[in-house]
């Protein structure tokens, strides 16, 4: 019996030798020191044995035992050890790499310029007013000089709610809206969102707008010629030339369209993509305020005189900044949007 106590005890070292993993290790640990192990098997014969004989075998299954068991937590130590620093080697960091670099916000360019536009305005001394995206037909429409059956209807096509109801084709029915509300003299510029049925390259069913009028007595086309001048000389520089075309809206007569210099080309393109050729670039319609919006708003066009004024934020940004497609504005690309 002492023999095969011995016979275990080096079976068992030298596997403990052999094993590779923790787990390993425990499941030899079940095997010989378990209570159905080699161990415990043995001992089962010991209560046959002489009394002195029982004690000097459980003496030395003791040692054995307690061999077994300390080259066991020896074996794992080790095991543990090689696992941790593979894992330390694995997952070390680096603390000598640069950091990554916060991402900052940045302004979207559509509220960059439309804030430069309205800084220009308001250091005209305009106050800036807001009104409802969903409008009624008769703000929108008919108190702007554009009847029902009217073909300036089909100029903007329209996304209508009902057949009051309708989604701001302009932000003019704001203008109209703070006429009605207070009186001359007033100088008034409305930016915000308006919609029609549209969509290219150049144009989208929803884009950003600043309109703006001046009324009083004696207001002239001089002071709206030399307010749209001052304002695109701030937009685009001092010596950007500008030019004066009639147009026609219904909501103003005489009207204007207002051109500058091909910011691309700088006017001496015969081949500029940007300004066809033309070497000049369509920016703002304009004109003096029609005597029947003033008659809508209860004004007396006898004595009430006013120019009005209205661009497209989008098209002067994409002629500021260069870009080609107005869609690229609303995709919220940051590559994109975070270039300006
Ligand atoms: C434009 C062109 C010409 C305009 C007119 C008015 C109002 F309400 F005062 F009559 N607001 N905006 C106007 C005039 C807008 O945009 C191309």
């Amino acid at each position: 019996m002492k023999k095969r106590l011995i016979e275990i005890r080096d079976e068992a070292l030298s596997s403990i030798k052999g094993v590779s993993t923790p787990d390993e290790a425990n499941a030899l640990r079940v095997r010989y020191l378990g209570r159905k192990g080699e161990i415990s098997t043995l001992l089962k014969g010991l209560g046959a044995l002489d009394h002195n004989l029982r004690r000097e075998l459980g003496q030395e299954t003791n040692k054995v035992k307690t061999a077994i068991e300390e080259a066991l937590n020896t074996r794992i130590k080790e095991l543990q050890c090689a696992l941790d620093r593979e894992r330390l080697k694995k997952e070390r960091i680096d603390t000598t790499l640069p950091g990554r670099k916060p991402y900052r916000a940045k302004l979207h360019p559509i509220t960059t310029v439309m804030t430069e536009v309205e800084d220009i305005f308001t250091g005209l001394g305009f106050s800036i007013a807001e009104g409802p995206e969903l409008e009624l037909d008769y703000y929108n429409f008919e108190s702007l000089n554009i009847p029902k059956d009217h073909p300036a209807r089909d100029m903007q096509d329209t996304f209508y709610i009902s057949k009051d109801l309708l989604l701001r084709t302009h932000t003019s029915p704001v203008q109209v809206r703070v006429m009605e509300a207070g009186k001359p003299p007033l100088r008034v510029i409305a930016p915000g969102t308006v919609y029609r049925r549209d969509s290219d390259v150049t144009h989208t069913p929803m884009f950003h707008q600043v309109e703006g009028f001046m009324v009083g007595s004696g207001v002239t086309f001089s002071n709206l010629k030399a307010v749209l001048t001052h304002f695109l000389e701030t937009l685009f520089g001092e010596d950007v030339a500008v030019r004066f075309r009639p147009s026609f809206f219904p909501f103003t007569e005489p009207s204007a369209e207002v051109d500058i210099q091909c910011v691309i080309c700088g006017g001496g393109g015969s081949t500029c993509r940007v300004c066809k050729g033309t070497g000049w670039l369509e920016i703002l319609g304009a004109g003096m305020i029609h005597p029947n919006v003033f008659k809508s708003v209860g004004y007396d066009p006898e004595t009430v005189s006013g120019f009005a004024f209205g661009l497209g934020i989008e098209r002067i940004a994409m002629l500021k900044f260069g870009i080609d497609d107005i869609r690229l504005f609303f995709e919220n690309d940051l590559r994109f949007i975070t270039q300006f």
